[in-house]
């Protein structure tokens, strides 16, 4: 076996907790109970998880505005996360930004900018700083299809490929922008590993739901990385089920083919087959259990979020740079 029992079985929890977490952000948003709104990344969880399974101490990450559960995946305390997504006092942010305003330094995780691609630039000063301090980290800049039509994703490209920085551009392929669907907007097959192919930079197209494919792609580009072997680009290909936001009706697509990707290109049940295959899939008394205390955590931590205090509006303009 490549990989050993233990790595692929907290890989296994890993893509249940993201299944069972992006499942409760929807439940508790359509019960009302989290304001804003959300993006899901259900059904996406092998690409960012995959990616994310190399990370190691000392790296930086920046993800996307979907998949809303990967800080707390990635180790972010449980109380400010649910706290900042509830607009309470105890948040990240003190509960005046939400899902699109998490972060948490602790881990790595450097928020996001919601003026897409703008980050990619934060990711190359970060990975500036990690060279200037010669240390073996990287960073991972994570963007979607439709961003990486941006000008400010090639402007920062440029710069890390002329000064060798370690920053993993990830491209998270899921076919839609909003409505616009890649195949009418990007006029080549691999959106940003077949549009930044230019720069000759170490390349890597993958199959987005199988999160071994994904893994071991990430893994050896940032291997190289890490002996300052420069930036790298990573494509992983998947598909949005859900709607842009939750309340988007998906009427600009065909919603068989939604059910066919659900139905053949389920990262946790491709992954779970694998495992079956290798003789290590735990027992599916094993597993409910797992998920029945993962759900009881979660909905203990919801109910905790929910009764400390809400922000003060008051403290609005606090913490801003003015
Ligand atoms: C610069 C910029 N333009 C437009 C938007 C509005 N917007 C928010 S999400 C989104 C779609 C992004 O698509 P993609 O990068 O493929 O990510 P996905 O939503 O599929 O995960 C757009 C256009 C934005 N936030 N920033
Ligand atoms: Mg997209």
């Amino acid at each position: 076996m490549k990989h050993s029992k233990e790595f692929l079985l907290d890989l296994h929890k890993q893509l249940i907790r993201g299944r069972l977490m992006e499942q409760k952000l929807l439940d508790t948003y359509a019960q009302g109970r989290v304001p804003g709104h959300i993006h899901s990344g259900i059904g996406q969880e092998a690409a960012f998880l995959g990616v994310l399974a190399t990370k190691q101490e000392g790296d930086y990450w920046k993800p996307v505005h979907r998949m809303h559960s990967l800080a707390f995946l990635m180790g972010m305390d449980e109380d400010m996360y649910w706290q900042e997504l509830l607009g309470k006092k105890g948040g990240n942010s003190g509960g005046r930004g939400g899902m699109l305003h998490i972060g948490d330094r602790k881990t790595g995780f450097m928020g996001f900018s919601a003026t897409l691609g703008n980050d990619a630039g934060v990711c190359v000063g970060t990975a500036m700083a990690i060279d200037y301090d010669n240390k073996p980290n990287v960073v991972y800049m994570f963007m979607g299809d439709g961003t990486s039509s941006r000008g400010p994703v090639y402007e920062a490209i440029n710069m890390a490929k002329i000064w060798n920085l370690p920053v993993l551009f990830i491209c998270e392929n899921n076919q839609f922008a909003i409505s616009t669907p890649a195949s009418y907007s990007i006029p080549v097959k691999d959106a940003l590993a077949g549009r930044a192919s230019g720069w000759e930079l170490p390349t890597k197209v993958v199959e987005g739901t199988d999160v071994l494919a994904v893994y071991d792609a990430a893994k050896e580009l940032t291997d190289n990385m890490r002996k300052g072997g420069g930036p790298a680009i990573l494509e992983t290909k998947s598909y949005r089920w859900r709607g842009h936001f939750e309340g988007d009706s998906c009427s600009y697509r065909d919603p068989e083919v939604t059910k066919w990707y659900m139905e053949n290109k389920d990262c946790l049940k491709i992954f779970e087959a694998k495992l079956a295959e290798e003789g290590i899939l735990p027992s599916q008394e094993e597993i409910d259990a797992f998920k029945a205390a993962f759900d009881k955590q979660m909905d203990e931590a919801i109910l905790r979020a929910e009764a400390a205090p809400e922000m003060d509006p008051s403290e609005i303009f606090d913490g801003l740079y003015a």
